[in-house]
């Protein structure tokens, strides 16, 4: 039955039902284990606070910045609530996707009743509603983002706690290679001998800085968001840490490096989390890493819509380059859907078409349901094109595809999988 060849009329439902069904190792999230107690976000107010949803209240109500940021979480999601749910139509990405997310848990959004709400979520424990949350989105594992150098995360990790293997572990060194004069002492205050002039015996303190907590973590790749501006090669400690000693620590413990470029942090400070911005990459700067080491494996995705095209062309000159995820300002309909049918038509099945960035657990339920949706759509359409030339599809081959899609290349990639 499996291996039968797919009638042309019935291919858009059978990927639907594939792509709705396949279970999704999702790669770049920014939950925790509940080891971790509050960084783990969950629950209504939680959603309502997402630093996207911040930043679009900040476009209809008046309050200055630092009466907004003086609120308490309740009174914050309040305001946020009224402004973009009840006062206008709740049409954008972010808003529909809270409003998916309280369906899917089978909550009534028909009433607009937000304490009702709130209400419903202290029923649950944080342990069992990730369990929930995971079964509806549909995911199988993810990858948490995870930094030594966030004082509450680093004391959990230096505990230990017993480890969930649905929750694995990714190394985030932003502050090592974008803020390296301060976090020179901090390195030097956990005993690392190291030197903000980046001498012979810092970048080996740094390599083993590195190794502590690649093996500490258990972690499946490192990562580093990066601005617009970043070059390679370059005299600036960024690049130099990352050729001297990132790459080389990665390309001795088999792990990739991360990078998600074209992230502009801080366009307007007043709104915090919710105030980064989106440049145009230099693609120039990875096209050399990628040549200069074919050893090391890049996992990219990239912020500007403009550099996607750029990115998928690279991605066709060099096998240790691997697309992942439509991040962020990339993660609308409209743009997932423009630039999953681009990748596939330029690097067909080797990419990882999407991450959920999924900062409240709940998040992952819309995120994903949003997403498998447009990916069926395109896929359909290019499954219905190979029909037409005569070829055999089958839904055996169709689920092996999705398989890659939601995680299979990823692994493979990675070197964990043939
Ligand atoms: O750097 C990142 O990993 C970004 O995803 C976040 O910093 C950002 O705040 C975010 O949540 C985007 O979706
Ligand atoms: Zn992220």
């Amino acid at each position: 039955m499996n291996a039968a060849v797919i009638e042309p009329s019935r291919i858009d439902d059978v990927v639907e039902t594939i792509v709705a069904s396949t279970p999704i190792v999702d790669i770049h999230t920014h939950l925790y284990d509940p080891a971790f107690g509050e960084l783990l976000l969950w629950g209504v107010d939680d959603l309502l606070v997402y630093h996207y949803l911040v930043a679009e209240a900040f476009r209809y109500h008046d309050l200055p910045a630092e009466k907004f940021w003086a609120l308490s979480k309740p009174q914050q999601a309040d305001l946020i609530w009224e402004e973009l749910f009840l006062r206008r139509s709740p049409i954008s990405e972010a808003c529909r996707g809270v409003l998916t997310t309280l369906q899917a848990l089978g909550l009534d959004v028909r009433r607009r009743d937000l304490p009702a709400l709130r209400q419903w979520f202290k029923q649950w424990k944080a342990e069992d509603f990730i369990t929930r949350c995971l079964e509806l989105a549909g995911v199988k594992s993810l990858c948490m983002t995870n930094s030594p150098f966030d004082e509450v995360e680093r004391l959990v990790w230096e505990k230990g706690f017993r480890r969930d293997e649905r929750l694995a572990a990714a190394l985030r060194i932003d502050p090592l290679l974008m803020a390296w004069e301060e976090t020179a002492p901090v390195l030097a205050r956990w005993g690392y001998s190291v030197d903000p002039a980046l001498n012979g015996k810092t970048i080996s303190e740094v390599r083993r800085f590195l190794e502590a907590w690649s093996e500490r973590i258990k972690a499946r790749y490192l990562m580093v968001s990066l601005p617009p501006n970043f070059d390679f090669p370059s005299d600036s400690a960024c690049a130099r840490l990352l050729e001297d000693a990132v790459l080389p620590h990665c390309r001795d413990s088999g792990l990739p490096i991360a990078l998600m470029l074209g992230v502009k942090r801080q366009v307007n400070p007043q709104l915090r989390g919710a105030g980064d911005g989106v440049g145009l990459s230099n693609l120039g700067a990875l096209e050399r890493l990628c040549a200069r080491f074919p050893q090391n494996k890049f996992l990219v995705t990239v912020l500007a819509r403009e550099n996607q095209h750029e990115l998928c062309v690279l991605a066709r000159k060099f096998r240790n380059l691997h697309v992942f995820g439509c991040w962020w300002f990339m993660n609308v309909p409209g743009l997932v859907e423009e630039t999953t049918r681009m990748r596939l038509e330029l690097i067909g099945l080797s990419v990882t078409p999407q991450h959920s960035d999924a900062r409240v657990l709940d998040q992952l339920i819309y995120k994903w349901q949003h997403s498998r949706r447009v990916i069926a759509g395109v896929l359909a359409e290019k499954y219905s094109d190979l029909a037409r030339t005569g070829w055999a599809v089958t839904e055996a081959e169709i689920r092996r595809d999705v398989e890659g899609l939601f995680g299979g290349e990823f692994e493979r990639f990675c070197g964990n999988r043939s």
